[in-house]
C-alpha cells in the first residue's frame, strides 16, 4: 500500500512539473529586447550587459533575445531614459544621476562623500533606502531592476596637478547633467559644465573642457588618459549605475517573464560589481603606465575639500526631502557600524 501510495505521489509531481513547465513555457513569448549603455563595448558595463544577455537567453529557452547596444549608439543616457518611457526602446544601464531630472530623489546617491567604502554601498542600495528610490521611478514610466557599480570618482584634467583646492580654480570641468554635481564643482571653484557623457572624449580632446570626473574603470576603458595628464585621488562621491526597463513594455510581460529578467538583472549586477572592482584594482597602475601623472591629497586637503563640499548638502536634503535624507543617512549608519 504505502510503495503505491508512493508510486501515486511521484506520478502526481512529475505531472505538477510538467504542467508548470509547460505553463511557464507558454508564458514566454519571442522578444527583442533593445538594451542600451553609454561606455565601450570593451568595459565594465559592456560585459555585464554580455552576462545579462547570455542569462536571460539561457532562462527563457532563447526565446527572449537581448539585442546590446553600446557606446550610446542609441542615445545619450537622457535621451535613452526619454526612449524606454515612451516605449521606443526597453531597456538601458546608466547613471542614477543622469535620473535626477525625472526622480529628484536619485540625487541623494550624489551626496559627496555618502559612502566610505563599497560595503557600505551595497548595503544601502540594495537595502530599503535603495529600494524606495528605484520605486520612485514607476510614477515616471520606468521600472527600476538593480543597481550596478560605476564606482569612486576621480578627478582628471589636462592642465595641471590639483594638490589643493586652490587648483580648481577656473579649471573648465566637465559634470553629469545634473545640479548637484553642477553645485558641487561650482562649490570647489571650477568652472563647471554639464555635458553628456558620449561628447566627454571629444571635448576633452579640442580642450573645449580642461577635465572631467569618473572611476578609473572608466578613465581607462573610454581611454580618457590618451587626452589627460593628471590625475588626482579624490574618491569624491560613489555612483551608481542603474539598470531600467520601460514600464510600458514591462507591464505587458507575463510575470515569468519579468521573473527572468528580474533573475538575469540580479546575476549581472553580482558578476558586475565583482568584475568592476578587480579592474578598480589594476587601473590606477596601468593608467600610470600609460603616462597619467597621479596625486593623492594630503589629509589636510583633502578634508577641506569634503568640508567646502558639505555645503551641498543641505541643498540635497531639500531637493530629496528631509525624511529620504535622514533616512539614508541612518541606514549609512547602521551599515558603518555592521
Ligand atoms: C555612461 C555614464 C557614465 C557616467 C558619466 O553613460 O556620465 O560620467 O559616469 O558612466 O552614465
Amino acid at each position: 500500500m504505502k510503495t503505491l501510495r508512493r508510486t501515486l505521489l511521484a506520478a502526481l509531481s512529475v505531472a505538477a512539473l510538467t504542467c508548470s513547465f509547460q505553463a511557464a513555457a507558454q508564458d514566454i513569448k519571442p522578444r527583442i529586447i533593445r538594451f542600451g549603455y553609454g561606455l565601450n563595448e570593451v568595459s565594465n558595463q559592456g560585459r555585464a550587459v554580455k552576462v545579462f544577455a547570455q542569462e536571460v537567453e539561457k532562462a527563457s529557452g532563447g526565446k527572449m533575445k537581448v539585442r546590446a547596444i553600446g557606446a550610446a549608439a542609441l542615445g545619450t543616457d537622457v535621451q535613452m531614459q526619454q526612449a524606454l518611457i515612451g516605449g521606443a526602446q526597453e531597456m538601458m544601464v546608466g547613471s542614477t544621476a543622469t535620473l535626477v531630472g525625472i526622480t529628484k530623489e536619485m540625487a541623494i546617491w550624489d551626496t559627496p562623500f555618502l559612502f566610505n567604502n563599497v560595503r557600505e554601498a551595497d548595503a544601502v542600495l540594495d537595502g530599503p533606502v535603495g529600494q524606495k528610490v528605484m520605486d520612485k521611478l514607476q510614477d515616471k514610466g520606468l521600472v527600476g531592476l538593480v543597481y550596478w557599480e560605476n564606482g569612486f570618482r576621480n578627478l582628471t584634467n589636462s592642465k595641471r596637478p590639483v594638490n589643493k583646492l586652490e587648483d580648481m580654480d577656473g579649471i573648465k570641468l566637465r559634470v553629469m547633467q545634473n545640479n548637484v554635481f553642477l553645485d558641487s564643482f561650482k562649490t570647489l571653484g571650477a568652472n563647471a559644465v554639464p555635458l553628456p557623457f558620449s561628447e566627454l572624449f571629444t571635448a576633452l580632446e579640442t580642450k573645449t573642457v580642461d577635465g572631467q570626473e569618473n572611476p578609473y574603470n572608466t578613465i581607462l576603458s573610454s581611454k580618457f588618459y590618451e587626452v589627460q595628464k593628471y590625475l588626482t585621488v579624490t574618491n569624491h562621491v560613489y555612483s551608481p549605475w542603474i539598470v531600467t526597463v520601460s514600464k510600458k513594455w514591462w507591464d505587458g510581460l507575463s510575470k515569468t517573464e519579468q521573473g527572468i529578467l528580474m533573475d538575469a538583472a540580479k546575476k549581472s549586477r553580482d558578476f558586475e560589481r565583482q568584475d568592476t572592482r578587480a579592474e578598480a584594482d589594476k587601473a590606477l597602475a596601468e593608467l600610470k603606465a600609460k603616462g597619467m601623472q597621479v596625486n593623492e591629497l594630503s589629509p589636510a586637503e583633502a578634508n577641506r575639500m569634503r568640508e567646502k563640499l558639505s555645503a551641498v548638502n543641505a541643498s540635497i536634503a531639500a531637493h530629496v526631502g528631509e525624511a529620504l535624507w535622514k533616512e539614508t543617512q541612518a541606514a549609512v549608519a547602521q551599515a558603518r557600524g555592521k
